[in-house]
């Protein structure tokens, strides 16, 4: 039995547009992520989660779900165009389903941490350029203030956006997210840059409206960890973590981009002002850290930055997603390196798996390579938190089994089974598991 500290806060993780559902429902206007999975061909199977767990009606019953599980935190995050449909017009009932839903978690003693953005953008800043446009990221601030004066003292932890780069990136060099367009890579670093500029904005915001709130980034950078440990290793594998994230996360974290990338970059580099570096440095409380994976590396004076990767062999164990590789040790060093570069406390804001989960005859699911990726990261955060390495809480990704973006419904993320035929909740395995863990405040 491995204990974590006092007061840790055990949390569960989702994103609107992942579990909410009734995304035609009371009001709510088109999103950027709507839009392109009605285009046939974009998402496998041609999965739309129009209804899709349908937490917009079953909050309730997820958060007395939570309650009995244990779970002290949840994130979540807001449909922006849930709540505004159409530019500075106001959807009452849009705004009243995420006040509802924070009413019914204080109820249940369950601590919200609200996401302000989590991907969807409103179709109406889309048509308008999207991330390409920095005003899109000056909005977002906008929002933020407009959120936080709604939930007033109620919320007291806010991650201002998830993953820069999925959202900005993503969209823009051929990956499958909205968008959709490829760009040349001065262009791609640009709209990177109003990523970061739109974690600044509403930081800015939520310091100035809701200052008695603990804010930070929910944010992905790669880790790369020590392919063994020894102090040249670890050297290594933190300067590749600062050095191979300069676009993002370091610019984030130092309020600079790094002379290296941008002398590497030469003429692709983004453009950027001294005031927006400011915005975009504005002091955070904690950083949040998504993490799934990393890359390995070893000390090599011969390379610039002084170090290489070791590429993953191919059979090296992942759950059910080729990119789901098994690297435990991620959430450890994810930790360390972020403290020891920046000083920043942690939470992990995502860790979690998918598989192919099934009912068995029993009505059970036994979610056993589920339960074991759990216990191999959360033993490593418990090794951080040994050494004294200030980790305020682990969000598992994720309470339910929900819309996995491009992969539609298939792979299943959650410690709760979803049927979507019937919306009916089973825990899992791990859900016990979890549970079990919580109970005694210790990885099990
Ligand atoms: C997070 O993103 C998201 O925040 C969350 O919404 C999501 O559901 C969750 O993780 C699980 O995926 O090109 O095939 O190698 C994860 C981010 C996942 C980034 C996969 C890049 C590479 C896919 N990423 N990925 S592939």
């Amino acid at each position: 039995m491995y204990a974590m500290p006092e007061n840790f806060i055990w949390g569960a993780a989702t994103a609107a547009f992942q579990v909410e559902g009734g995304l035609e429902c009371d009001g709510a206007g088109e999103s950027s992520w709507l839009n392109f999975c009605r285009v046939k061909g974009n998402i496998k199977n041609d999965d739309i989660p129009t209804t899709g767990c349908d937490q917009y009606h079953l909050y309730r019953e997820d958060v007395a779900l939570m309650k009995r599980l244990g779970i002290k935190a949840y994130r979540f995050s807001l449909n922006w165009s849930r709540i505004f449909p159409r530019e500075n017009v106001l959807n009452e009932k849009g705004l009243a389903y995420y006040q509802n839903l924070v009413d019914a978690l204080l109820e249940a003693g369950i601590e919200p941490y609200v996401t302000i953005f989590h991907w969807d953008l409103p179709q109406y800043l889309e048509d308008a350029g999207g991330w390409r446009k920095k005003e899109t990221a000056q909005k977002l601030g906008d929002f933020a203030s407009f959120m936080a004066k709604a939930f007033g003292n109620k919320v007291k932890h806010y991650f201002t956006v998830n993953e820069i780069s999925m959202f900005t990136a993503g969209g823009y060099n051929g990956s499958k997210h909205p968008p959709c367009i490829k760009l040349p890579d001065k262009d791609i670093y640009q709209v990177i840059h109003h990523g970061n500029l739109a974690h600044g904005y509403v930081a800015q915001a939520l310091r100035a409206t809701a200052p008695h709130a603990e804010i930070g980034i929910a944010n992905n950078p790669g880790i790369t960890v020590p392919v063994w440990e020894t102090p040249e290793n670890v050297e290594a594998a933190k300067r590749a973590t600062r050095l191979e994230n300069a676009c993002c996360h370091t610019a984030i974290e130092e309020g600079r981009y790094p002379d290296e990338f941008l002398e590497k970059l030469g003429a692709d580099a983004p453009c950027f002002t001294d005031e927006e570096m400011k915005i975009i440095a504005t002091p955070t409380d904690f950083t949040g850290f998504n993490v799934y994976t990393a890359r390995y590396c070893v000390a090599d004076a011969e390379m610039p930055g002084g170090y290489r990767f070791i590429d993953r062999a191919a059979e090296h164990p992942y759950m059910n997603l080729t990119w789901l590789r098994q690297v435990p040790s991620a959430t450890y060093y994810g930790a360390k390196f972020i403290y020891e570069l920046w000083g920043k406390t942690t939470y992990v804001s995502e860790n979690g798996c998918a598989a192919d989960d099934k009912i068995d005859g029993n009505g059970e699911i036994n979610d056993t390579g589920r339960l074991e990726y759990l216990r191999g990261y959360l033993t490593s955060l418990q090794r951080a938190c040994a050494e004294k390495i200030p980790v305020k809480g682990y969000f598992l990704w994720s309470l339910l089994d929900n819309f996995e973006w491009m992969q539609g419904f298939a792979p299943r993320f959650g410690i709760v089974h979803v049927d979507y035929a019937t919306r009916q909740r089973t825990p899992k395995l791990s859900a016990r598991y979890y549970a079990a863990c919580i109970r005694r405040n210790a990885v099990l």
